[in-house]
């Protein structure tokens, strides 16, 4: 017997379907930020990444045009399993000298990655970007009270909305578009309402344009503090709650925006108790929103196990979100994107049944052995045959290092 089928007979006395497992992992589709390529970069300005948010490292390699990007997407794309889609920012537009501003993007401009996406069949996702560009005046777009300010990133937001339609029309995938802003102040405002109520007429705005809510849907984004911002953040958790079930949008949390000690993992039923559709973006924070490569670790496990054991896998839409500048960086996008897959595999293999059961019982000692019990369960076997079903290299860093050696060096 190998080591998959012996596997699977143990999984089998815990009650839990191995087979059911790999299948179920096959149709989760996670969104790929194509920002980890290039740190953030785009290709619209060199205006330098601002907004709070922050890339460190200077590892060899990074993509420069938007043919080296798509080049290493592709090589990514080969050593991760099971669907993708690609998550675009709107910096990302390839203008090939027909250049337009922001709040003046059309599809002409995206035709390129629409055709990269439609020749790989999969979905695009979408981000207006509210960063690094000269109209973001004092740390401020949306939320500006210069009214020239908050109308130019109001149409830019209107743009995105279009372009978005435009993506799920052409490649036949709904589209996520999130919103997110990095408005805020480094210190301590005497008005913390008009800016907030600025934002929220801005969302007002961009959300009359026209748009098929059937395959188009809009995610907000909050979070706690960016660097240079720390103290106030104009699109609070609370703000944008409370502004994503008002106007029946979805709500999207990044586990790198909250206080440290908070967990998504925790709130992510309590969203799913009101929401009938939440987004999240999965990254790793360290003491702070650093966005370091996902790991598999209890956090990301947690949350996996908060989307699977409340049968939410169509609920949630999951996308990866973080930069690490300092290592390979196709490497980091395989191992962060298989982490996230990894987790969900591990949170299907779990006894869900008899550990709800006992806490129901209230029978917390059986539960804690348990639980203790499925996290040695012979786990690393199932995602082997899974890698070894989805056609897919287990060993990805010789693949890299060669692609490192052959094109990335080059890129001086
Ligand atoms: C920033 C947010 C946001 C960005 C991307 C690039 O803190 O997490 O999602 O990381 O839009
Ligand atoms: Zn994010």
């Amino acid at each position: 017997m190998n080591r998959f089928e012996s596997a699977k007979e143990i999984y089998a006395k815990h009650g839990i379907d191995a087979e059911k497992a790999l299948a179920d992992l096959a149709q989760v589709t996670v969104s790929v930020h194509c920002w980890q390529g290039d740190d953030v970069g785009g290709f619209d300005s060199d205006d330098a990444l601002s907004g709070g948010i922050q890339t460190t490292g200077n590892y060899p390699g990074k993509a420069r045009t938007p043919d080296e990007l798509m080049a290493d997407i592709d090589k990514a794309f080969s050593l991760i399993p099971g669907k993708v889609k690609l998550n675009l920012h709107a910096s990302y537009a390839i203008f090939d000298g027909n250049r337009a501003d922001r709040d003046a993007l059309k599809p002409e401009h995206f035709a390129k990655w629409v055709e990269f996406a439609k020749a790989r069949n999969i979905g695009i996702d979408f981000n207006p970007t509210f960063f690094s560009h000269a109209m973001v005046k004092d740390g401020l777009t949306l939320s500006s009270p210069d009214e020239e300010v908050r109308k130019f990133w109001v149409e830019h937001g209107k743009r995105c909305v279009e372009l978005s339609d435009y993506f799920a029309k052409e490649t036949g995938y709904p589209c996520v578009m999130n919103i997110w802003i990095p408005d805020g102040y480094k210190d301590i405002p005497a008005d913390r309402l008009s800016p907030r109520l600025r934002f929220k007429k801005s969302l007002d705005e961009i959300l009359a344009t026209p748009y098929d809510k059937s395959k188009v849907f809009i995610t907000l984004e909050s979070k706690v503090f960016g660097i240079g911002l720390e103290s106030y953040t104009v699109g609070s958790a609370e703000f944008c709650l409370s502004y994503s079930t008002k106007a029946g949008i979805v709500p999207l949390m990044d586990n790198g925006h909250y206080h440290p000690t908070e967990l998504v993992s925790d709130k992510i039923s309590a969203m799913l108790a009101f929401n009938e559709k939440i987004a999240l973006h999965v990254t790793r924070g360290v003491r702070w929103d650093s966005d370091h490569v996902v790991l598999f670790d209890d956090e990301t496990k947690e949350i996996a196990k908060e989307i699977v054991r409340n049968d939410a896998i169509d609920r949630v839409f999951i996308a990866t979100d973080y930069f690490d500048a300092s290592i390979n960086r196709i490497s980091a996008w395989v191992t962060g994107v298989r982490n996230v897959q990894k987790a969900l595999l591990f949170a299907m293999l779990q006894p869900d049944a008899k550990m709800k059961e006992l806490q129901d019982a209230s029978n917390f000692t059986e539960l804690m052995v348990l639980s203790e019990e499925a996290k040695t369960l012979p786990f690393g076997d199932i995602w082997a045959e899974y890698l070894n079903r989805q056609k897919v290299e287990p060993d990805y860093l010789n693949i890299i290092k060669e692609y490192e050696e052959k094109v990335l060096v080059n890129r001086k």
